[in-house]
């Protein structure tokens, strides 16, 4: 049975900074979907990438793979053979519950799952770089190396699927888009406590940047062309390509 996300529904005098631990990994699949505007559309879309983009005798990655949808999503789109899926991160909750989903996955394309953090593996002969709201937690003055790494990393054709929180310069928009992304968590059923206190969590734990930061430093990195395919109010999903 699927449980139900409570982890900030108890008013709590100190709301300490938000981490992956069993507590979140045991609730993790609802938290996300009920708390990501657009996420089922962009996990969906990872298989639709696989089917076209993942090459023969190469790796995909999934990169903050927490219980491991996005990996299971791409496992079901590969056809070509010799794939192989890395899916990282660097949560012990995390990791223990996404290798029994992939071992009860009965999917073919083979897969590593691996406790490390982003910043200490190797990234090689990639097809595909997925990176599903993972960015936003990683220091960002080590986001730019980061992305180096992965452009690296990927062969000719290579895609980088970074999909991310973002927010606005523009004082207004920020504003709206925000408002209207607490109104998304109150219809999933969110209490305005909950929406309060998570949010407090997030505060220096989640960093977003603008969509022109991702932009310059994805060009920086040598990605000739990065498109915006999907956003929901301050969500949005990239797909950056090396020629
Ligand atoms: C999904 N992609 O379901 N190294 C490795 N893992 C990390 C690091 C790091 N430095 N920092 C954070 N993580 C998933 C959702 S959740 C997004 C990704 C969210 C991991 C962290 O442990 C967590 O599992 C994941 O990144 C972020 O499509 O909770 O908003």
């Amino acid at each position: 049975m699927e449980k139900i996300d409570k982890v900030y529904a108890q008013y709590r005098e100190k709301v300490c900074g938000f981490k992956f631990d069993d507590a979140v990994a045991s609730v993790f699949d609802d938290m996300i979907r009920r708390s990501v505007p657009g996420y089922a559309t962009v996990i969906g879309m990872a298989k639709v990438f696989a089917e076209h983009y993942a090459s023969e005798n190469t790796n995909c990655y999934d990169l903050g793979c927490s219980l491991g949808a996005t990996t299971l999503a791409m496992r079901q789109g590969i056809k070509k053979p010799g794939v192989k899926i890395i899916a990282v991160d660097n949560s012990h909750s995390m990791i223990e519950q996404c290798r029994k989903h992939v071992n009860s996955d009965v999917n073919e394309a083979a897969v590593d799952v691996i406790q490390a953090d982003i910043a200490d593996i190797c990234i090689e002969n990639a097809s595909i770089v997925a990176m599903n709201y993972t960015l936003q937690f990683f220091s960002p003055d080590r986001r730019k190396e980061l992305i180096q790494r992965i452009y690296e990393g990927l062969v000719p054709g290579g895609l980088l699927i970074l999909s991310e929180k973002i927010k606005f310069d523009d004082r207004q928009q920020n504003n709206f888009q925000i408002d209207m992304y607490h109104e998304f968590k109150r219809l999933n059923g969110y209490s305005s406590l909950e929406v309060s206190q998570k949010r407090k969590a997030l505060e220096n734990v989640l960093i977003p940047d603008t969509l022109e930061t991702h932009y310059s430093r994805l060009k920086d990195a040598g990605f000739s062309r990065s498109w915006l395919w999907f956003q929901c109010f301050n969500f949005a999903s990239l797909a950056a390509f090396k020629d």
